[in-house]
C-alpha cells in the first residue's frame, strides 16, 4: 500500500496578518529577570493542528520563534497563554512550556470533565492558570456555574483563573467576576473604549473592581487592540495603562501579546511595543514590579517554598 503523503500544514484563514519576522530593537531595556506575561503559541498546524470548533486559523508561529523573540527584545520568561485556535487541547502549549526548560509558566484552557491527572499533568509541565473566554468572536459564552466549576476544581492546585472580556461584560458578569474565590487576572484592562476618558464611567466599573477586590489583577498590554490613535506610540492607551500600574503596583502584568492574532488594522512592532514600559510605568521601582516582581510571585515562587500566595 502506497505510504501517506505528510499532512500539509492548514493555510491561514485569507486576509491573516502574520506577525513581524523582523522587530526593531527596543531602546528600552528591560530588568532582569524581566516576564513576557502574555503570548501564545500556534502550532505548527501539521503537528498540533488546530481544534475543529476554533474561530480563526492562524499562521503557525511556534516556540522556537517565540523563544527567540523573547531574548531579542531582553526578556528572560514567558507566561505562554493557551489561545482558543487550539480549543481545550493544551498540547501545543505543554511542548512549548517543557522546552523551555523551567523558563516559561502557562495557562491553559479546561473543560468540564477535565481529570484530576490530566490537572496534575499541567501543573508538571508549568500550567498555573485556566483562562476563560467572554469575548464571543473568540469563544461561545456559558452560563456562570460552568466558570465557577472549573475555578473551584482548579483552586485545589493553587491556581488562578484568567479572564477576557469586553468592557460591557463586566457589568453583565459582575456577581461571578467578584465572587471567583481565586486570583483573577483581567486580560487587557478589559478592553476599555480609549477613546473615552481614564476617569470617565466606563473605566471607573473596572477600577472599583480592581480598588474593591484585591484578588484581582490586570494585564496592561495589548495597546495595538485598543488603540483608536494608533501605532507606534499608541498614545490613547497610555494614561489607562499608567493609571492601573501606579494604582495597583502589584497586581499588574505586562506581556507583548505575540503573534498578535486577529489583528486587522496593523501587525505591531513588537520593538515599538517594549518601548511603551516606562511611559506606563514610569519609575524603576514600578518596571521591577510589573515585568520581575508580580509574575515571579505569581507563576513561579510557589514552586520555591511550596506555598500558594494569594494576594
Ligand atoms: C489575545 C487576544 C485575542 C485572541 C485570543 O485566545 C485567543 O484566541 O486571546 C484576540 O483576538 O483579541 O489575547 O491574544
Amino acid at each position: 500500500m502506497a505510504a501517506l503523503p505528510p499532512a500539509l500544514p492548514p493555510l491561514p484563514e485569507p486576509g491573516w496578518l502574520p506577525f513581524d519576522p523582523s522587530p526593531s530593537q527596543p531602546g528600552y531595556i528591560p530588568p532582569p529577570g524581566a516576564v513576557d506575561a502574555h503570548c501564545h503559541v500556534f502550532g505548527p498546524g501539521d503537528v498540533f493542528p488546530y481544534a475543529p470548533e476554533r474561530k480563526y486559523t492562524p499562521a503557525d508561529a511556534g516556540k522556537e520563534q517565540l523563544f527567540a523573540l523573547r531574548d531579542f527584545l531582553g526578556f528572560e520568561r514567558n507566561v505562554i497563554v493557551q489561545a482558543t485556535c487550539h480549543g481545550a487541547d493544551n498540547s501545543a502549549l505543554v511542548d512549548a512550556l517543557l522546552a523551555a526548560g523551567g523558563r516559561a509558566r502557562g495557562v491553559a484552557t479546561v473543560r468540564p470533565g477535565v481529570s484530576r491527572g490530566e490537572l496534575a499533568d499541567l501543573h508538571a509541565a508549568g500550567v498555573r492558570g485556566i483562562r476563560f473566554n467572554f469575548v464571543r468572536r473568540l469563544a461561545d459564552p456559558e452560563p456562570d456555574d460552568y466558570y465557577r466549576g472549573l475555578t473551584d476544581l482548579v483552586a485545589e492546585l493553587g491556581w488562578h483563573v484568567v479572564v477576557y472580556f469586553e468592557a460591557a461584560d463586566l457589568a453583565e458578569r459582575w456577581s461571578l467576576f467578584t465572587s471567583l474565590p481565586t486570583i483573577v487576572v483581567v486580560d487587557h484592562m478589559g478592553r476599555p473604549d480609549v477613546s473615552q476618558p481614564v476617569d470617565g464611567s466606563g473605566f471607573a466599573l473596572f477600577s472599583r473592581f480592581m480598588g474593591e477586590h484585591e484578588n484581582v489583577w490586570s494585564k496592561v498590554s495589548c495597546p495595538e487592540r485598543l488603540s483608536v490613535s494608533g501605532p507606534p506610540r499608541y498614545a490613547d492607551v497610555v494614561p489607562f495603562a499608567r493609571f492601573l500600574v501606579e494604582t495597583f503596583p502589584d497586581r499588574v502584568l505586562w506581556g507583548t501579546d505575540w503573534p498578535h492574532p486577529n489583528m486587522k488594522s496593523h501587525m505591531p512592532d513588537d520593538g515599538a511595543l517594549v518601548n511603551i514600559i516606562p511611559r506606563i510605568a514610569p519609575t524603576e521601582d514600578l518596571q521591577r514590579r510589573l515585568l520581575v516582581d508580580n509574575p515571579l510571585r505569581l507563576y513561579w515562587e510557589a514552586d520555591d517554598d511550596g506555598q500558594h500566595r494569594v494576594r
